[in-house]
């Protein structure tokens, strides 16, 4: 490549960026002002140790949004359309979190530790300014700020004999995105059953930036036996599986609609929320766009740098906004946001990327089902 990305004091470094690169990290994202490994120079290895081992990730760039006080619950009501009627402490949400427009803004894990204070685990976008500046021209009493709190990812089928080694058994029985207030050996950390890949796995969420070595040396150790090695949110098995990336899947003007999240959008509930009024109405009239599963043919595709046109029957259908090879389908695969009108099953699309042209048909997602082992 001709030219290199600078690194600077503007962006932020996560607690585990010193081992991280120790360990080989060959490629960096930034995600909310901070660098984010996403490699380490062998694709198909933290592939196959995801879906069949257990990788760990440095994902301390999912920063916290941590809103306390006397209104904390009614302003988190406020920002999403999700209803939190069942949100007990210690049980994590998906929540989407739109604008006044029905633009969706964010899709973050919510926690829930204590009656009045809760966690937004923020996806690429500035939801510290948004919650504070709603906060404060509402005059809620609350305070919101970003915590010294790091997450610590542990992804694949062996991730919980990893962690109750770590923890103790009571890990095994944490359900799917509850989490727990504990410590590992004096270091303060939240431990969750969640993470960004439907392999099964943990997040744990550091407490105490100073000790990010620390942890990544403990977990690394316990790691070991079971052949544990470093990896990165995982672009081929998130594609597979269909788990959104925002902003990559997205534009900004994405309604909640467009991403599938309709199951997440609670019109009929009785207090307001922003954006309920335009995702009313969007949802009478249907979305603009829909976001789909694709297969192509051709090579195999790396993955695109930007968002590439799709053209059917030479009408300029949307854009295809993420491509990999899918070992598991063998064949190449994508998300597509389409407009809604070409979004149907089998749809046909032509498309040029890398200086090459390729046909693609749309297809129902997953895009990889469930349980699909890599072939021999
Ligand atoms: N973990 C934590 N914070 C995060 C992410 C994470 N912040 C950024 C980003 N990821 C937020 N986006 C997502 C997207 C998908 C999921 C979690 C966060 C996810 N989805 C499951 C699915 O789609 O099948 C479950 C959704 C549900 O419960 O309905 O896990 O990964 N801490």
């Amino acid at each position: 490549m001709p030219y290199e990305i600078a690194m600077g004091p503007r962006e932020r470094k996560s607690p585990f960026f010193d081992r991280a690169v120790a360990d080989g990290a060959t490629h960096m994202t930034i995600y909310n002002q901070m660098y984010m490994p996403v490699s380490y120079g062998d694709s198909a290895a933290e592939y196959k140790r995801l879906l069949e081992g257990v990788s760990m990730w440095d994902v301390a760039s999912q920063r916290q949004v941590e809103i306390t006080g006397p209104d904390a619950e009614r302003l988190v009501r406020y920002l999403t359309p999700r209803d939190l009627k069942d949100c007990p402490i210690g049980r994590g949400k998906y929540v989407p979190i739109c604008d006044h427009d029905g633009r969706l803004l964010n899709d973050p894990v919510l926690l829930r530790l204590e009656e009045q204070k809760f966690w937004l685990s923020i996806a690429d976008s500035d939801i510290l300014l948004w919650a504070r500046a709603i906060a404060k021209e509402g005059g809620y009493d609350v305070v919101v700020h970003e915590p010294d709190v790091s997450p610590l990812a542990i992804q694949g089928p062996k991730a919980t004999d990893v962690v109750a080694d770590l923890f103790g058994d009571w890990v095994r029985d944490l359900k799917y995105f509850w989490f727990k207030e504990t410590e590992l050996d004096g270091i303060p950390l939240v431990v969750a059953r969640s993470g960004w890949s439907k392999q099964g796995g943990y997040e744990l969420y550091l407490c105490d930036g100073t000790r990010g070595s620390t942890l990544w040396d403990k977990v690394k150790e316990a790691g070991a036996p079971y052949g544990m090695g470093p990896g990165a949110p995982n672009y081929i098995e998130r594609l597979e599986s269909g788990l959104l990336s925002f902003g990559a899947d997205t534009l900004p003007d994405s309604s909640p609609f467009e991403v599938g999240f309709e199951k997440m959008i609670h019109l009929d509930r009785e207090d307001d929320f922003i954006g309920k009024q335009a995702l009313t109405r969007i949802a009478e009239e249907g979305p603009k766009r829909k976001l789909v599963g694709i297969v192509f043919g051709g090579d195999p595709v790396t993955f695109n740098e930007h968002p590439w046109v799709a053209r059917v029957d030479g009408h300029i259908a949307g854009a295809i906004r993420s491509v990999c090879y899918s070992p598991r389908r063998q064949s190449n695969i994508g998300l597509a946001l389409l407009e809604t009108r070409f979004t149907e099953l089998g749809t046909k699309l032509e498309f040029k990327g890398d200086g090459r042209s390729f046909k693609g048909e749309v297809v129902p997602q997953p895009l990889v089902k469930p349980g699909t082992p890599i072939p021999e």
